[in-house]
């Protein structure tokens, strides 16, 4: 476990407790000294290399602004499959993703001051007018009261920011009077009711129009609150304050803030998910530094650094030296819970967490930015891009990307902090993969599933408020920003605020400064940057060393279960305990253990077994923790097991002009025909079956034969369908939803079953679309005549001649997962069916993910089905590479004992009668880890 943050070092005096007005500009010349930084670790790019990529960042902005603009604009966001704007009421829900469309132009907004880094200054003009002409923020919409800072009152703020300016320089925007920032204002006083709580936290959604306690608001009725929703408003509220003199914002931001601190969890210094906005009680006790706690820290620092409050630096730096000793298991970020902060809440990672290397260079704690960041790295080299979470042997949890930047902003500050061309390298990498996989022409599509490679109608705001940001200025030299870009700081939506709000209108900051934090000891003061002069120069080779043992730790890597053991019985020599893999419920050893540790066997009627604890029925408190973790792991499994034995879903991808292969549509197995990851995929032009529905021997044989032919879902089998074109000579089938409006977006996939017969007749493979990613090939049939298509388990090249060559990365993939599937853990778990005649569920959307079916139990299989030989957890890879798991943990964890003398986790003195009163929240939090929504 890495070591606390405080005291690394890396140089020269630290600012400590310098007046905050020197601080801000501090901050900004460290990172301006380490752009003079260069190290020879990895061959420098050529300054024409650089300009190339910096321009076709450019080129990607306009087709990806361009095609907002004409297909969608005013509407919140872009639809690139569909061409068309998002309109909130018009599609169907997507749940809490639909709080951040308020009706107010949202990618607009989020894009201007975008415009000004990547040198657009007549498209910003143009831009700004549109905003004062076109956006109403009065719209009867409930919206994320978070989302809504960030994007749109950051968006405004930083369009004001970098408006005035222009206007300063004489050339541009000479007409502007503040107009945005008046909207901002406006914008600001439209969400202050949602602060009004007895806590001073912020309710987590608000109608713009009618606030939050009017019967026509629709909302005001929520008790909780995410950590980041509460924690992320000091940036852009106190800029709001300082431009205008309107002190409120900032103080109702401070106030949730010092709420916050306030019930931080004492002994771990750490804060959960999610807290009740009214009492205060945290609701979600596991903690990590991604989804739902990420930017309360980054607020927390960034505060510091635009503010120049020492409280602000105080605070962060107290969670950051528990993030560095808790959750930090380098190169992993794993959450933990706040109350025993030993024991690891999941086996996954999320992609928010990739912002967090950016801050530790921001903190200037780079050894551990560079080790997280290679290993995200990795992850994306496997699977194109970051998923949307992923488990400690780097498989795939949740398989969604939706064009997140944060993995390029943290490459964006590791290069500011060390010039290393490498890094210049892995943006060249991104942007890449963004035009092979992402690239449509309507704009750039989010993955859908990152490995079939398959796209989802959606193109977010931040996208274009980030990524491009991020990118440009990775490849951009000073000369080529028509600005400083050291004189600002980025909130967290990469939006703008100049660092000459420290000095202005600082009347809320003295006010407010509590006495607790005027008399701090220096000790608390940790360094703000790191001093890259002195790091560099003497070791160039310095982030190479630390990367190079991270190069394969993806590939190579071995299957893990829960990180974190109770390590002290390792060491003492005892039994390490039950591990939930290797349970047999035909084992009598196993029911003992399982006894000592309070958990019982019940014998369902319906044949399967369901396990639960009783922590007070437990022979120890140890055996009540082991029992404990024991459980989680169960539930873990189950989860982890369910999505292994599911079919992963399949592509269709558009090969034919003018999509050549860009447009990927995420398709349903059958389980009948041919398995389309094993055989070659199919490809061919498309034609409608007459029958439509495909229930009856086709009159139109001549027109599918030899092509793949469209049915229609409904009135027979699928099997049947599948025989009827069969007969007819077409060479494969799409199965196309008759229920109008469905969508993979917001329906789980299944998988079309057979008809109870043999279906061995079946030579042709088969795939299902919903109704919205069928309408597509419909529509490009109606307006392009000749569409053709791949039916296959994975979007294949997308150049334009489409050939059908596979690429070694995908050879190499498919052996991993091979590989993976052999060494898959075995206890079976309980896949409770419930599925029509004709369909089985596929994948459920994370949302509804649930780790079991009840609160306080596991259920598995009945017990001759668990009686399988257990997967040994010591089993090679296929590869060779994977040697004694608990032989290496044993090593860590003695290291990590070792590193951390004051750590005290002996159990052996905790009362049984305290666990049983953590036991409630224990299970809680269980229940609400794999719930959790990005
Ligand atoms: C952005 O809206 C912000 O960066 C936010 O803090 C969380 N992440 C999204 C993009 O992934």
């Amino acid at each position: 476990m890495g070591a606390a943050g405080g005291g690394r070092g890396y140089g020269s005096p630290a600012p400590q407790r310098a007046p905050w007005n020197l601080v801000a500009a501090t901050a900004a010349l460290c990172l301006l000294s380490a752009t003079s930084v260069r190290t020879a670790a990895a061959a420098p790019m050529s300054r024409e290399e650089k300009q190339r990529l910096g321009n076709q960042v450019l080129e990607m902005f306009d087709h990806a602004y361009g095609n907002y603009m004409e297909h969608a604009y005013p509407a919140d966001e872009l639809m690139p499959l569909t061409c068309r704007g998002r309109v909130r009421g018009q599609e169907p829900s997507r749940g809490d993703v639909d709080d951040a469309l308020g009706k107010f132009s949202l990618t607009l907004i989020d894009s201007l001051d975008t415009l000004v880094v990547l040198n657009k200054t007549k498209e910003f003009e143009d831009a700004v007018r549109k905003v004062l002409r076109d956006v109403n923020l009065d719209n009867d919409v409930v919206v994320s009261v978070f989302e809504t800072n960030i994007r749109v009152l950051g968006g405004l703020l930083g369009g004001h920011s970098l408006a005035i300016m222009l206007k300063e320089k004489g050339e541009h925007m000479q007409w502007y009077n503040d107009e945005l920032l008046q909207m901002a204002k406006q914008l600001g006083y439209k969400l202050l009711p949602a602060f009004n709580t007895t806590s001073g936290l912020p309710y987590p959604r608000i109608n713009l129009k009618f606030g939050i306690r009017k019967p026509e608001a629709r909302t005001g009725t929520e008790t909780d609150t995410c950590t980041a929703c509460a924690g992320t408003l000091i940036l852009e509220f106190a800029a709001l304050s300082r431009f205008t003199g309107a002190t409120i914002f900032e103080e109702y931001a401070r106030k949730a803030l010092d709420f916050l601190w306030e019930k931080r969890q004492r002994s771990s210094n750490l804060v959960g998910v999610t807290i009740n906005i009214h009492t205060g009680d945290w609701v979600r006790k596991d903690s990590g530094v991604g989804a739902g706690i990420d930017s309360y820290y980054e607020y927390l620092l960034k505060a510091y650094v635009l503010l120049g409050d020492d409280s602000f630096l105080e605070r962060f730096n107290t969670h950051y030296n528990a993030i560095m000793r808790y959750i930090s298991q380098p190169p992993l970020l794993l959450d933990v819970h706040i109350h025993k902060p030993m024991l690891n809440a999941r086996t996954w990672m999320d992609a928010l967490l990739a912002f967090f290397p950016g801050l530790q260079v921001l903190k200037g704690d780079i050894r551990p930015a560079i080790e997280t960041h290679e290993m995200l790295y990795q992850v994306i080299k496997k699977h194109n891009f970051l998923p949307e979470a992923f488990t400690t042997d780097f498989r795939v949890h949740w398989a969604q990307h939706p064009l997140r930047p944060e993995f390029a902003e943290s490459t964006y500050f590791l290069y500011k902090a060390t010039g290393d061309p490498y890094y210049l390298e892995v943006g060249k990498t991104l942007i890449e993969n963004l035009n092979k996989y992402a690239r449509v022409p309507c704009g750039f599509a989010a993955m859908k599933d990152v490995r079939t490679g398959s796209h989802e109608d959606r193109m977010d705001s931040f996208f274009l408020a980030e990524m491009f940001k991020y990118l440009y200025l990775l490849f951009a030299d000073k000369e080529d920003i028509i600005f400083d870009i050291e004189d600002y700081i980025f909130t967290t939506e990469a939006h703008l605020l100049p660092l000459w709000l420290s000095t202005t209108n600082q009347s809320i900051s003295k006010k407010n400064t509590t006495s607790e934090y005027t008399e701090l000891d220096d000790s608390n003061f940790d360094w703000t940057c790191p001093n890259t002069q002195i790091l560099f120069p003497h070791d160039p080779l310095y982030a190479q060393r630390i990367r190079e043992p991270l190069k394969n730790v993806v590939d190579k890597s071995c299957p893990r279960g829960i990180i974190r053991v109770r390590e002290e019985s390792f060491r003492s020599g005892a039994k390490p305990p039950l591990r939930a893999r290797d349970f047999m419920a035909t084992n009598p050893e196993h029911l003992e253990i399982l006894k000592k540790m309070g958990v019982s066997l019940i014998h369902l009627k319906d044949g399967r077994v369901q396990l639960v604890q009783h922590a007070i029925q437990a022979a120890s408190s140890i055996d009540a923790e082991d029992g404990l973790r024991f459980m989680q792991e169960m539930i873990e499994l189950s989860s982890q097991q369910q999505k292994e034995q599911q079919l992963p879903p399949r592509a269709v991808q558009i090969v034919s002009h003018p999509f050549f292969g860009r447009v990927v549509l995420t398709a349903g197995p059958a389980q009948f025909g041919p398995d389309l990851s094993k055989h070659k995929e199919t490809r061919g032009f498309v034609a409608s079956s007459k029958p439509y529905n495909g229930c009856s021997e086709l009159t139109n044989p001549e027109a599918v034969m030899g092509k793949i032919a469209l049915v229609q879902r409904g009135q027979c089998m699928f099997a049947e369908k599948a025989r009827n074109i069969q007969n007819a000579g077409a060479i494969g089938g799409i199965v196309i939803d008759d229920n109008e409006g469905s969508s993979s977006d917001t329906a789980p996939l299944f998988q079309m079953a057979g008809d109870g017969k043999d279906t061995d007749d079946i030579k042709i493979p088969m795939l299902f679309l919903f109704s919205k990613e069928g309408s597509i090939i419909l529509d490009a049939i109606r307006e392009y005549e000749e569409v053709e298509v791949l039916l296959s388990d994975k979007a294949k090249d997308r150049d334009p001649e489409m050939d059908n060559e596979e690429q070694p990365s995908s050879e190499n993939e498919s052996q991993n997962q091979s590989a993976e599937q052999i060494i898959s853990i075995s206890p079976t778990v309980d896949l409770v069916d419930q599925e029509t005649p004709e369909e089985s569920s596929l994948n459920s959307p994370p949302e509804s993910l649930s780790p079991a079916d009840t609160e306080d139990a596991a259920n598995i299989s009945p017990p001759e089905q668990t009686s399988s030989p257990p997967a040994n957890h010591e089993t090679p890879s296929l590869d060779g590479e994977c040697t004694d798991l608990d032989h290496q943990l044993e090593e860590q964890s003695e290291t990590e004992e070792n590193s951390n003398p004051d750590v005290s986790w002996d159990k052996k003195a905790q009362p049984i009668d305290s666990i049983l009163a953590d036991w409630n929240e224990d299970i809680e939090a269980f229940e609400m880890m794999e719930k959790d929504e990005l």
